[in-house]
Parts: structure tokens; sequence; C-alpha cells
């Protein structure tokens, strides 16, 4: 059934952005509403008021689905192009990391928010739970690493989880200025690399300047 999406979100990544990878990578074609200003109208559509807002349109009926929430559009996107695992255990162990990841970003906003003092609430999260999740993400990388192959989170080829981990960790250099960030843990490293490098539209996406801007302003004081 022939089907038309559009994700409504801020002109930023954010929240919006890791939707936007999975289906630049699977060559999924999604048409995107970067807006400024949250309107009414929009919101109204929006099941609990916020955004990301992926709407769905079958192109035969003309009906519409209005889907919320970033990892219910991550997953649904993930299926369109095929970056689901296959048995049901590494579906489980994949949806564990994309939530893990939801937390590790919903927790730096938390603090990024808290209205501390800059360079207080930066240096509490690096020695935090920014450590805590980074060394986790690594083990996980170092747990499932087979020899002489790429490096993912979950199976033997990249998934959703991945793209999720990439973006997550994007945006937090940016937000801590440090594009050097995961400097100390060589399969994180190396990781990043692999997954800018895992396809060619991905890659074109990701160093390319079309990009929306990656956040309002992040913790350069
Ligand atoms: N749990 C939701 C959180 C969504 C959310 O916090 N959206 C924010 C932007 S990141 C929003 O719409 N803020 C504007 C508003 O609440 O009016 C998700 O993962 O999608």
């Amino acid at each position: 059934m022939p089907e038309s999406y559009t994700l409504h979100y801020f002109n930023l990544q954010a929240r919006g952005e890791a939707a936007y990878l999975i289906a630049v990578h699977g060559g999924v074609p999604v048409t995107r509403n970067l807006f400024s200003d949250f309107n009414k109208d929009l919101k109204e559509k929006c099941p609990f008021g916020q955004v990301p807002l992926l709407v769905v349109q079958d192109d035969v009926s003309g009906a519409t689905a209005h889907i919320v929430q970033s990892i219910a559009i991550c997953e649904f996107l993930a299926k369109k192009a095929g970056l689901i695992p296959t048995s049901h255990v590494e579906q489980a162990i994949a949806l564990q990391y994309v939530l893990g990841v939801d937390e590790f970003r919903t927790e730096v906003y938390s603090q990024y928010y808290s209205g501390k003092e800059t360079q207080q609430a930066k240096k509490e999260w690096k020695e935090g739970k920014m450590k805590f999740f980074l060394d986790k993400f690594e083990s996980f990388l170092v747990g499932n690493k087979k020899e002489d192959r790429d490096l993912f989170l979950v199976g033997s080829s990249i998934s959703w989880a991945d793209i999720c981990l990439y973006d997550a960790l994007v945006e937090q250099a940016f937000l801590l200025d440090e594009d050097n960030l995961w400097g100390n843990y060589p399969l994180l490293k190396k990781f990043m690399k692999q997954v800018e490098n895992s396809s060619e539209s991905f890659k074109q996406y990701v160093t390319s300047s079309s990009k929306p801007v990656l956040y309002m302003k992040n913790w350069r004081q």
C-alpha cells in the first residue's frame, strides 16, 4: 500500500532527528516540516500535544494516522527501513538500548534546564551520569564484538539501536562542546565512524549542511 510520510518537528535536531536518520539510512522518503513556531493547529493534532509527529497518509484512500512519541516513530520507520533485528530476543534487546539511549538524552536535558550554574551543571553531568552511560555503551559494544566485524549494539548488522545511539552522542558532543567526547572509549570512537559510513545516503546527509541546527544553544559558556 503506497504511503507518504511527513515528520513535523522544531527546526532542531534533538528528539526529531533519530527518526529522520533511520529513514535516510533505509531510503524511506520522509518529508520534513521543520518549524520555529509550534502553532495551535499542529499541537491539537498531536495525541499528547507534543512533537515529533509523524503523519502517515495512505495514498490510495487518503486516510491519515498521527503518530507521536519519538521512539514509536523511530520503530515505525525502522520497520520500513529494514533496521529491526529478525529474532524476538534481538528485537527486545534493540528496544532495551533505544530506551536506555532515551534516558541518557532525557537526563542531559534535565541537567541542561536545571538552572544550575553552567560549569557546575556540566561537571556534574560529565563526572556522573554521562560517564555512567558512556561506560555502559562501550561495554555493550565490547560484549557484542566479533572478530574483524563492524561494531553493533545488537547482532551482526546495523539496527535502529545503533542509529539512536549515534544521534544521541552527536547531540551530547555538541551540548558539551567536546568533539572528542568519546575519545577515551576506543570502541565507541570506532562505532561512530562506522555508523557514519554505514550507507551512502546516511553519510551524505550527516556530512551535509542540510541538517537542522543541533540545539538552541550549547553549554559553551
Ligand atoms: N516523550 C516525548 C517527548 C516529546 C517532547 O518533549 N516534545 C517537546 C520537544 S522535544 C515539545 O513538543 N515541546 C513543546 C510543547 O510541549 O509544547 C517523545 O519522546 O517524543
